[in-house]
């Protein structure tokens, strides 16, 4: 089934945002496939936003992701990279919707508190790169009760 890379940012962290923004997720009937907290190395930062090394903002982009532990997560199931964007809301939190979570947790677009992958292809490198030891296999037994 289809997966998602999804970290949430140091802000998120240190706000003490790691159960709201899990919850949302959870509650909405994705599965959890994998989990870490992680201080990140410049080098991983770098390689993630790879795609922005040209934009002005790049640099401390970079440092914000370092500045103090991430939380990096693997979530599965149908549709699950559109959605989580959905779920996550617009890129800059004053253009986020009422009820994603840059909507309702955050004011700024450089502490956005949470990364979502953009596409399936994205997901797939960002899974790769974040998660290199892999993941561990697991089946929800709520699966009919979710899936028709
Ligand atoms: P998203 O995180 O919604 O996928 P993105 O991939 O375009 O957005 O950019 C990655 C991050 O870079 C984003 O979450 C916050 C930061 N960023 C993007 N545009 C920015 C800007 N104009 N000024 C400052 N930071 C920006
Ligand atoms: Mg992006």
């Amino acid at each position: 089934m289809e997966q998602s890379f999804i970290m949430i940012k140091p802000d998120g962290v240190q706000r003490g945002l790691v159960g709201e923004i899990i919850s949302r997720f959870e509650k909405k009937g994705f599965y959890l496939k994998g989990m870490k907290l992680l201080t990140v190395e410049k080098s991983l930062a770098e390689n993630h936003y790879a795609d922005l090394s040209a934009k002005p903002f790049f640099p401390g982009l970079v440092e914000y992701i370092i500045s103090g532990p991430v939380v990096a997560m693997v979530w599965e199931g149908k549709n699950v990279v559109v959605t989580g964007r959905k779920i996550i809301g617009a890129t800059n939190p004053s253009d986020s919707a009422p009820g994603t979570i840059r909507g309702d947790l955050a004011i700024e677009v450089g502490r956005n508190v949470i990364h979502g992958s953009d596409s399936i292809e994205s997901a797939r490198k960002e899974i790769a790169l974040w998660f290199p030891e892999g993941l561990t296999g697991w089946q929800s037994s709520l699966h009919p009760w979710i899936y028709e």
